[in-house]
């Protein structure tokens, strides 16, 4: 398996939709592991395959804390199928825009179909932190950020700062 780069925004290939997969072969597979170690070194609770440049509907997720046993999930073309009326707001980070945190509201349960890595079709029901990182995780896949949910001024504030700590080559963790 292999750490992946992660890209940072702002980067016009955080905003681009990403195409479906046609079946899930050895490497579609090798992806997914490569992703999920990834998003354990960040570490994170999910993670798209656009933000490590590949522009394919694949996601990865897991919601469990660090003292429980891990419950990775693949998934491949997800779908939502249903949603909640019920809304509930959540802090929300990405390891594409690092170190920034807001809430975000959406819908408090989800119902998703998806492929997963055998190449079966499989459907779930998911609420809490798996519903808020299933979502989040498909939206980078139509090239939309948790910004784009919050205030256009918050969002140019959290822009800006992003831009300028790329222009001075810094990490954000790094101050
Ligand atoms: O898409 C991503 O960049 C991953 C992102 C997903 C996410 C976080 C919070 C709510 C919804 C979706 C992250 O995992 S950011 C890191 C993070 O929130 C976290 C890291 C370690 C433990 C718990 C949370
Ligand atoms: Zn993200």
């Amino acid at each position: 398996m292999a750490l992946l780069d992660i890209i940072v925004a702002p980067d016009p290939r955080l905003k681009r939709k990403s195409v479906a997969v046609a079946t899930v072969d050895a490497a579609t597979a090798r992806l997914m592991d490569d992703m999920l170690e990834t998003m354990y070194d960040a570490p994170g609770v999910g993670l798209a395959a656009p933000q490590v440049g590949v522009l394919k509907r694949i996601i990865v997720v897991d919601p469990a804390r660090e003292d429980e046993p891990r419950r990775p999930l693949k998934m491949v073309n997800p779908e939502i199928l249903w949603s909640s009326d019920e809304t509930k707001p959540h802090e929300e980070g990405c390891l594409s825009l690092p170190q920034e945190y807001e809430m975000v509201t959406r819908p408090d349960r989800v119902r998703v179909k998806y492929i997963d890595e055998n190449n079966a079709p499989q459907e779930l029901e998911a609420d809490g932190l798996l519903a808020v990182a299933i979502q989040h995780e498909m939206d980078h896949l139509n090239g939309v950020l948790f910004v784009d949910h919050i205030s256009t001024l918050k969002r140019g504030i959290i822009l800006r700062r992003l831009t300028k700590q790329k222009k001075l080559g810094k990490h954000p963790a790094d101050e």
